[in-house]
């Protein structure tokens, strides 16, 4: 049987990825073609597909997310139960959310927000500089990504905390976990990182009370999904000096309205929803190696776990 896999992606990259395959005999099919293949379409790598879409190619045999995040997938008849999901774990897309995390991090510790004010004032006003060490970075979800920006962030020296939603060792960061260690870990995050997946349990986890549990003045950089933080409560936050600054790269409606009050916030800095995006190159070998071990009927990797949500 033929091998086709269908690709619905936002980003105009079906070429890429259209090579990418060809190199290893499977044939992409552009989402606006598929009713031509629907019977013969046995892989779909998707992003937000609708309800009933994958459900409409018979011969579907996986999933594969374009995103590492899998909320996109889970919902009413999104994906047909029988299927398994393979999720986006890929060393291009690692790197670029280290780049973007240790970037905001070390715009925050650097204080180059003030610069950049200074500079539009003409102003020459050099502050005090203090060593990484003596500062703690704290990264919510040590996964795939979170796992790569911690051991990024303690090589530039930064004190690193991590939590998670099981125990977790990693070397050299002090990791917490579960509902009992999130206090602790958040008193000492003067940085905190966000790099949950979106799920029924960590939906609105950056709200008042968490907000409140970290030192005054901390940095927040929201890189997960947008609705794990409540918006107002953010913005109070930010309002009050609770919060020093937020570098957000998601939110909880994508694109941001063009009137959400978080474009003109002062401690706000926007990315629009670009920490770091899957380059098709490094993620085909991925998806092409998952499908070898899918026909040799040997163990997938990275699988989502639908009803956990990620
Ligand atoms: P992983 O599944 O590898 O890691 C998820 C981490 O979150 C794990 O450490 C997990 O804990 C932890 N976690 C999950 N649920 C909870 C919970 N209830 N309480 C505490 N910890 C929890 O995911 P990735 O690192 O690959 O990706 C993380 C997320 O990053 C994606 O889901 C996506 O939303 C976002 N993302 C954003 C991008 C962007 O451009 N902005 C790009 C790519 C991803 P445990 O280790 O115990 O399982
Ligand atoms: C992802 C994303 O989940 O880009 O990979 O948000």
């Amino acid at each position: 049987m033929s091998q086709r896999i269908v690709i619905k992606t936002d980003f105009d990259l079906f070429d890429a990825w259209e090579s990418a395959f060809a190199a290893a005999g499977i044939e992409a099919i552009r989402w606006s073609d598929r009713e031509r293949f629907l019977d013969s379409i046995r892989y779909a790598l998707v992003w937000q597909p609708a309800p009933g879409e994958l459900a409409a190619m018979p011969a579907l045999e996986l999933v594969f997310s374009i995103g590492a995040g899998v909320d996109h997938l889970v919902g009413e008849n999104i994906v047909p139960p029988h299927l398994p999901v393979v999720r986006n774990v890929d060393p291009g897309l690692t790197a670029g959310m280290v780049e973007h995390v240790v970037y905001h991090v070390i715009r925050l510790h650097r204080g180059m927000a003030g610069y950049e004010t200074d500079q539009v004032a003409r102003r020459w006003c050099p502050r005090p500089q203090t060593p990484t060490w003596d500062h703690t970075v704290g990264v919510m979800g040590i996964g795939q990504l979170g796992g790569a920006c911690a051991e990024a962030l303690k090589h530039l020296g930064f004190r690193v905390a991590g939590w998670s939603r099981n125990p977790r060792n990693l070397p050299q960061i002090d990791c917490y976990h579960g509902n009992d260690g999130l206090p602790d870990f958040l008193a000492q995050c003067e940085f905190l990182v966000c790099l949950l997946p979106l799920t029924s349990d960590t939906r609105g986890i950056l709200n008042r009370h968490t907000l409140a549990m970290l030192p005054r003045g901390a940095g927040l950089i929201n890189v997960g999904r947008g609705p794990l933080a409540v918006d107002e409560d953010l913005l109070a936050a930010l309002d009050s000096g609770q919060l020093g600054a937020a570098a957000l790269d998601v939110f909880n409606q994508e694109p941001l309205p063009r009137d959400h009050p978080y474009w003109t916030h002062p401690g706000v800095t926007i990315t629009p929803h670009v920490a770091s995006i899957t380059m098709p190159a490094t993620s085909a070998l991925h998806i092409i190696d998952n499908i070898r071990r899918h026909q040799e009927g040997r163990e997938l990797t990275h699988t989502a776990d639908l009803s956990r949500g990620y």
